[in-house]
């Protein structure tokens, strides 16, 4: 270990960890005295297995990297500690609070959504939550310095900092009160002498049979919790607009003493948020470059096969682990303490590789279209010398062969439809989307708070009075896009989205010629409010129309309340 790799503790955490070690050294399971260091170990190697061979040789010309990825130096940021402040943060981007007042303690969640709703644009509030999470770090280098790059810890010294948004006694009332499924909604998991096991029964998961299962050492996993816990809906519904990618959580209980889960990596960029208790993580850099920014997670792994963790800490109520796909971790509570914490992820199979897995077939599409070059035939002969089993034939023809073939690709790149190939991405984040938890005030000037239409069995004329005056903006700025499919266009949306990933279809429907137009206006004005007479169509009768459309099914709310007869 180079001396440059030791990030020093405050004097605070010094004491603490004098006072916990011998606790933890009663414990059987744990290394006491890695338990409570914050500690860097890259010089490690890890063996990789030797990469299939041909694999290598099936690229056309292009030979693929097998190296050890850059030393990645993981960021720990004690917010009491101002000389770890300085690893990542310059002293001209001092705090950023939310509200004015004490800044490292956080307002309490509750407080927080309730003053973020508050916020007129959506795409800032979104912003806002997610500064939150990782205050004091700023959002500029947070991006600039540690995502996609290097884990991070925030050690916060305040429990309540995420209080609110989930907890034990929550998991045990949706047990109760919600129909939670064995293996759907719910895995029971141990990891003990190096072996994993999932211990699901069939059906649905009561509570008397899940904290058994607990008490015997077992791990829990809630799948889904937005499914289960508004507050967790709502914080995902809020940040994936700011991720502009899918926001998905898992929640993870775990008794004293235990491990429930192998080591591995993810395919998800990780916000490990310790709610109650304590855990041990250890956290070992990608093993190769084929294994920075992996598109799959990993199988689990043996302890012989990850090295030694770059990174190890005991996270606390109240602290942020970050950690990139690709990282390998491992988590385990100690002697006396319990964890629950809640995985925060996003930018699964988002990345420029999978923007071209959408735009490679449409361009190919396009240019055998119209390139008859693209057209042509193959070479009468060329499977005489191409191909993995003539890899190592000299052959003039070969030469010649991959020419032709790279010059096509370059032309290739001339018919890529890029912004169609983006709209594809697009309509697939709309369809990944939770739907939107409206703001009282949301609810108050949308139809959610439209009249009833039926009274003592008979359904009533309830008209909405929509004026040229009135004001009128989409419920939130990412829940509707223009698509066009053919010659028609549709609006897709996120507002009949399920609490469940994908139990809905992507929801969208045609909109007129004459309100194309329109719609285009009104998704580009967003946040401001526009009057329904400034709307570009032909006629009122067009504006209303389309004004009433979007408002009966959810997409708009009004300046103000609506009236109704
Ligand atoms: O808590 C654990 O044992 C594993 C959790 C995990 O893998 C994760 O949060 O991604
Ligand atoms: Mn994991």
């Amino acid at each position: 270990m180079s001396r440059n790799d030791v990030i020093t503790t405050s004097p605070e955490c010094r004491d603490w960890m004098t006072l916990h070690t011998a606790a933890a050294m009663e414990g059987a399971r744990v290394s006491a005295f890695s338990m409570y260091q914050y500690v860097e170990k890259n010089t490690h190697t890890t063996q990789v297995p030797a990469k299939n061979k041909k694999r290598k040789e099936n690229a056309v010309q292009l030979s693929k990297s097998s190296k050890k990825p850059k030393r990645r130096r993981s960021c720990v940021l004690d917010v009491k500690d101002s000389k770890e402040e300085e690893i990542v943060m310059k002293p001209n981007e001092a705090e950023r609070p939310l509200r004015s007042g004490r800044q490292v303690e956080g307002p309490a969640l509750h407080t927080l959504l309730t003053d973020l709703a508050k916020v007129h644009n959506s795409r800032e509030r979104a912003g806002k939550l997610f500064e939150w999470l990782i205050h004091p770090v700023p959002l500029q280098s947070f991006f600039r310095d540690i995502w996609e790059k290097k884990p991070a810890l925030i050690r916060r010294h305040n429990p309540e900092y995420y209080k609110g948004l989930f907890s034990t006694a929550e998991f045990d009332r949706i047990l109760r009160d919600d129909d939670v499924q064995f293996g759907v909604n719910l895995d029971v998991t141990s990891y003990r002498n190096g072996k994993r096991e999932t211990h699901n029964p069939p059906g649905r998961a009561l509570p008397f049979t899940v904290w058994d299962f607990y008490k015997n050492g077992c791990s829990l996993r809630l799948l889904n919790p937005q499914a289960f816990s508004i507050t967790v809906w709502n914080v995902l519904s809020i940040l994936q607009e700011h991720f502009g990618s899918m926001a998905g959580a898992n929640v993870y209980l775990t008794p004293a003493g235990t491990q429930g889960f192998a080591p591995h990596y993810d395919d998800i960029e990780a916000f490990i948020i310790q709610l109650e208790g304590r855990k041990h993580w250890r956290v070992y850099n990608p093993r190769s470059e084929d294994e920075v920014l992996p598109v799959a997670s990993s199988p689990n792994f043996s302890q012989s096969e990850i090295g030694e963790p770059s990174l190890e800490v005991v996270l606390e109520a109240g602290d942020l682990l970050y950690f990139p796909r690709g990282f390998i971790h491992q988590g385990d509570c100690l002697p006396d303490a319990h964890s629950l914490h809640i995985t925060i992820s996003s930018y699964q199979k988002n990345s420029w590789g999978d923007l071209l897995q959408k735009l490679v077939p449409a361009a190919l599409e396009m240019a055998m279209e119209e390139d008859i070059e693209f057209r042509q035939g193959l070479p009468l002969d060329y499977l005489t010398y191409m191909g993995v089993q003539n890899s190592d034939k000299e052959d003039s023809r070969k030469a010649q062969f991959t020419e032709h073939l790279l010059s096509l690709m370059k032309k290739l790149a001339k018919y890529a439809p890029v912004d169609a190939a983006v709209d594809q991405k697009a309509k697939e984040f709309l369809h990944d989307c939770l739907p939107p938890v409206l703001t009282p005030e949301e609810q108050a000037s949308s139809v959610y708070s439209a009249p009833t239409r039926i009274e003592d069995g008979k359904a009533r004329d309830v008209t909405a009075h929509i004026k040229p005056e009135t004001k009128i903006r989409l419920l939130r700025d990412g829940i509707a896009r223009l698509c066009s499919e053919g010659d028609a266009v549709f609006l897709c949306h996120t507002v009949d989205n399920s609490r469940v990933y994908h139990k809905e279809e992507l929801k969208s429907f045609e909109v007129l010629p004459e309100h194309t137009d329109a719609m285009e206006f009104l998704i580009h004005s967003y946040p401001d409010f526009v009057s329904v007479g400034s709307l570009p169509c032909d006629s009122f009768k067009e504006k209303a129309s389309l004004a009433e459309l979007l408002f009966e099914r959810g997409l708009i709310h009004t300046c103000e309340p609506l009236l109704f007869s």
